[in-house]
């Protein structure tokens, strides 16, 4: 009897998670973010099993790269600071890694990069017709690799580049945005104007470390990109503006560590957030334990799902 009780008690209704965006269904807003863990199908696979609503691979290149010599990677406490460049198998191999996906319960999102439209074209082309991939995220904003870090802070070059590839492929196309620009609106209205059907904000932000005992920067890059809690407000400020001006989904993405994190990023106008430093940290508990945190946090309040929150911050 008690049971039956407890059950009925389990089928009180639960606030809705789900985000449904692109034509795609995640069934919750916690994305996976490029470059942490997204090399391999069983880490991919092992990331949705830990509760993920969709994930977004390393970015992958037309052909295979070595990336950064060693230190690529320090732990400033506030968050991390990176200079892999780009290191990875190249798209031929990585398809063949993904293939053994089909089953997977969340979208996949293909992070690209390439160093020239051409390179773009042959990407769009090679992708199109894998229908294990729902959507490309395209990455013109690692800050310290030339030849990609540049294509962000252009808004002809944004337009152009995002127009060639969804010239080429059958997919929806998420541009990935720098914060390392003096207005990111306006590189945000080139990539709608070249088509973008979302957009990610944001890339890491461009930073440097100095190991004072020899005098010399950290990094064997020099420069790196800065992630985690230390960006977290550059990024909301980012999220904020573009929906502020334009019309189209955002990923939210830096130093998302909590549910707080994501109510602020949702109310920030973000359709869904990206995870990633906090992965790094934490481990995989990380998104059962959002998960958890923002089902509370919503019933508390009141609201029937995370739709009700959205874009919050932006009444006058
Ligand atoms: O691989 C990297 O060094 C890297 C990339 Br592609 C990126 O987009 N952002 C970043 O911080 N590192």
């Amino acid at each position: 009897m008690f049971k039956l009780f407890l059950g009925l008690i389990d089928l009180a209704p639960q606030p809705m998670l789900k985000v449904e965006t692109l034509g795609l269904r995640f069934r919750n807003p916690l994305i996976l973010a490029a470059g942490i863990l997204g090399l391999t199908a069983p880490i991919l696979r092992r990331v949705v099993e830990s509760g993920a609503g969709g994930v977004v691979t390393k970015s992958i290149g037309l052909k295979p790269r070595k990336g950064y010599p060693n230190p690529t990677v320090v732990d400033l406490g506030f968050g991390f600071l990176n200079s892999m460049g780009l290191p990875n198998p190249g798209l031929e191999k990585f398809m063949k890694e993904l293939e053994t996906l089909r089953d997977l319960e969340a979208p996949i999102i293909l992070s690209i990069y390439a160093f020239s439209e051409d390179e773009l074209v042959e990407i769009g082309r090679a992708v199109s017709g894998l229908d294990v991939i729902s959507a490309v995220e395209l990455n013109i904003s690692c800050p310290h690799v030339d030849g990609i870090s540049e294509i962000a802070k252009d808004p002809i070059l944004v337009k152009s580049y995002v127009k060639t590839l969804k010239r080429h492929v059958d997919k929806p196309v998420i541009v990935k945005l720098s914060p390392n620009v003096s207005d990111i609106v306006r590189i945000a209205e080139a990539a709608v104007d070249g088509g973008a059907d979302a957009l990610t904000a944001i890339n890491t932000v461009r930073a440097m470390s100095i190991d004072v005992e020899v005098g010399r920067p950290v990094l064997a890059g020099v420069f790196g990109g800065l992630s985690g809690p230390a960006i977290r407000p550059i990024a909301v400020r980012c999220v904020y503006e573009i929906t502020e001006s334009l019309d189209i989904p955002v990923f939210g993405c830096g130093g998302v560590e909590t549910a707080r994190d994501v109510i602020e990023f949702l109310m920030a106008g973000a359709t869904a957030v990206q995870l990633g430093s906090a992965i790094a940290r934490g481990g995989l508990r990380i998104f059962k334990k959002i998960l958890k945190g923002l089902r509370s946090f919503l019933e508390e309040k009141g609201y029937n799902s995370i739709d009700d929150i959205r874009g919050l911050a932006h009444r006058r």
